[in-house]
């Protein structure tokens, strides 16, 4: 059975999204079909919408910051129930393939292939319009209210938390605090530079604070990001633009040759190299978050890790999802972490595309969309 559900559809690259009824075929087997309360809207979304994406399928429902409630689960499906409160992952758990086994990384092959190509494991799609095929989207599809998600691919959560605050644990908040202590083990004591001060960027603020770092240095072309990462815990806040040498050497300057670890949450392979190269010599650390489009790639000179930097990338933080993302909610249940202030903007599914703008303009960190 098929249930009508209000969503966003992106029907092409660089068109705003229309928001519309579109049909929602019941969950097959392994899988579970969601209403979604809430859902955030990550600068992913908006790379994958513009046509960068080399995985980018249209026409799609996009969205993978979401909060959702269990409606209904397929055949099979033994871990959760209807009324389960959940966080869609787009970095799945199945705790059996070779990369969940390996204990070196948060990566999960089980349903990986058919995610990229915006369909359910079985190859088919449960979304449509009119008949029409649409695509699903990093197996998750927040940006319609009924969504259907392998359940490999939910995190069971406490019934208590408010799904319009830890939506955002499902991806940014996440994450920036799992790259720092995940992918880059920052020690206390340590210094960090954060490139890009958007949501991602400020979890790792936030991530580096709790780990106390003795210096975290913000660094954005946008200064009104500034204040809040002031609030999140950064010691120094610096604009490129307001210097006329390589901004490497600023920062190497500044921190007495280098910091012990750097992380790009923007997505320009320029940065990138920057963030590289102000790490300190025998030891800097760089973390790549940032997503780059098609064809992009980074370079630097090799005698930069031959002097002991090392060039990393973290995905959703290095996090296991289901295993770990239940106590990333209870964290923020007892205060430890902040994700209230994160949410700048509240709207309803049908303004996506103002969400859309205020991102692009710097205006918002985090809108949080419901339905
Ligand atoms: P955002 O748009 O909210 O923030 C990006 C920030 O970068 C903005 O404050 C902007 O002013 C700043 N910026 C842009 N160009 C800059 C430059 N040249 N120098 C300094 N600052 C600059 O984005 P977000 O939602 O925080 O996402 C950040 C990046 O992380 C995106 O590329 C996103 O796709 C990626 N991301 C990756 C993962 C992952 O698991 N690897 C998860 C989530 C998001
Ligand atoms: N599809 C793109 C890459 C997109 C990408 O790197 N995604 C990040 C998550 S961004 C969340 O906001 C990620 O974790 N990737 C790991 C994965 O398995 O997708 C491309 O270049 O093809
Ligand atoms: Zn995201």
């Amino acid at each position: 059975m098929s249930v009508r559900s209000r969503a966003a559809i992106a029907w092409e690259a660089g068109q705003p999204l229309e928001i519309d009824e579109i049909d929602v075929e019941g969950p097959k087997a392994g899988e579970v079909l969601v209403r979604v309360v809430a859902t955030g809207l990550c600068h992913t979304d908006a790379y994958t919408l513009s046509g960068k994406d080399p995985e980018g399928n249209f026409p799609a429902i996009l969205g993978h910051e979401g909060g959702a409630v269990v409606e209904e689960v397929g055949a099979g499906v033994t871990s959760l129930e209807p009324g389960d409160h959940v966080i869609p992952l787009y970095t799945a758990e199945c705790g059996k393939c070779k990369f969940c086994l390996s204990g070196k990384t948060n990566l999960c092959s089980s349903v990986r292939a058919t995610q990229g190509k915006g369909v359910m494991p079985d190859g088919t799609s449960r979304f449509s319009k009119n008949g029409k095929m649409l695509h699903h989207y990093m197996g998750t599809s927040t940006f319609s209210e009924y969504t259907v998600v392998p359940e490999v691919s939910l995190a069971k959560i406490s019934r208590e938390a408010p799904l319009d605050k830890v939506c955002l644990l499902g991806c940014g908040i996440t994450t920036g605090i799992g790259a720092v202590r995940n992918t880059a083990g920052v020690e206390p004591g340590s210094t960090v530079a954060v490139f890009g001060l958007g949501a991602i960027g400020l979890s790792v603020i936030q991530g580096a604070h709790l780990a106390k770092a003795s210096r975290v240095i913000a660094v954005d072309i946008n200064p009104d990001k500034f204040e809040f990462a002031r609030q999140m815990g950064a010691t120094d806040c610096v604009n490129p633009n307001d210097y006329d040498r390589p901004f490497q050497e600023v920062l190497v300057d500044m921190t007495d040759g280098g910091v012990d670890y750097s992380f790009e949450c923007i997505g320009n392979v320029n940065v990138m190299r920057t963030a590289l190269e102000c790490c300190h010599k025998g030891w800097g650390e760089s973390i790549i978050i940032g997503v780059a489009g098609a064809g992009e790639e980074i370079s630097t000179r090799p005698f930069q890790l031959v002097t002991g930097r090392v060039w990393k990338g973290s995905a959703f933080g290095g996090v296991k999802g289901r295993t770990e993302l239940p106590g990333y909610v209870e964290s923020y249940m007892r205060g430890e972490i902040n994700i209230d202030d994160f949410v700048t903007h509240t709207m309803k599914i049908d303004e996506i595309n103002h969400a859309l703008d205020l991102l692009h303009e710097g205006k918002s960190i985090r809108t949080v969309l419901t339905f």
